[in-house]
């Protein structure tokens, strides 16, 4: 099987060779372990601001292919980095050495044996307190509640109702569901726009807890800015859902009212 592993990068120069180092030594241990019927082919892609420390020359001694995307942000970074692609499937982390590599296994599994479109890696569920800080941990808290509260009904077939972790950034899909899901963030509010579309577009979706561990270098994100940004997006996307399901409830019945004597 062939897959892509997708990680963004601004100024990451403390986090992304263990980062690396470690997908590579987790995924080969994996092959063997799990997947030695079909192993995995892996494409690294590091999809990197314009970092200036060295990042990106680390990020090449290490055998990954650099994408520069100078239009700012994660979620841009992203959506390009989605476009740039091939495997059949995709895997996401953050390149400051944060997420488990040898967990991402568990959630190619849970894809594949429960036959899931999309699996997320629950950071808070395990959280070690020191892993993040209290602002951060707040504001995630809020995030989620405001999740939970406006999109409950589209929670309905997600195990248990609930989106646990809504700001993760370890994610593992098929790749073919980005022919379907619309995104349009540039900020840090990709991460739940991305979630919501692939319940929203009727995916299905489950969260799987991991080890989230402290950072390497320093953050890029605001908790406060990046926070009530998420926030007040999350609303906008809440009118937006409803005003295209009164749409879609329209033009279901419309056909009905012009075919009729
Ligand atoms: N290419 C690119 N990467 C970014 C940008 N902003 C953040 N990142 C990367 O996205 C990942 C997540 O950012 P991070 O600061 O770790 O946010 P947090 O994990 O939510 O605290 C990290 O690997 C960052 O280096 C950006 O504007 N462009
Ligand atoms: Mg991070």
């Amino acid at each position: 099987m062939r897959a892509t592993l997708v990680i963004p990068t601004l100024n990451e120069k403390d986090g992304i060779g263990y980062t690396l180092d470690s997908f590579r030594e987790a995924s080969k241990a994996a092959n063997q372990a799990h997947f030695s019927k079909d192993p995995i082919e892996w494409d690294i892609l590091v999809v990197d601001g314009g970092s200036t420390d060295g990042t990106i020359a680390l990020a090449e001694e290490r055998g990954a292919r650099v994408v520069v995307e100078r239009r700012k942000g994660y979620g841009r970074a992203y959506r390009t980095g989605f476009e740039q692609a091939t495997g059949d499937l995709i895997a996401t982390m953050d390149g400051d050495g944060t997420y488990p590599a040898d967990e991402l296994p568990w959630l190619i599994l849970k894809l594949q044996v429960a036959g899931r479109d999309f699996v997320s890696g629950d950071r808070l569920t395990l959280l070690e307190k020191r892993a993040m800080t209290m602002e951060h941990r707040i504001g995630n808290w809020l995030l989620n509640t405001l999740v939970k509260f406006l999109f409950h009904s589209r929670l309905k077939g997600v195990p248990m109702n609930v989106m646990a972790d809504s700001q993760s950034g370890m994610w593992v899909f098929h790749r073919k569901i980005l022919g379907s899901v619309r995104l349009f963030e540039d900020g840090m509010a990709f991460s739940e726009e991305l979630k919501l579309e692939v319940l929203v577009r009727g995916f299905k979706f489950e969260e799987v807890p991991i080890h989230y561990a402290e950072r390497w270098g320093q953050p890029k994100l605001s908790s406060w800015k990046d926070g009530l940004r998420n926030a007040f997006w999350l609303f906008k996307k809440r009118f937006k859902v409803s005003q295209e399901t009164r749409l879609a409830a329209r033009m279901a019945v419309a056909p009905s009212t012009t075919n009729s004597p």
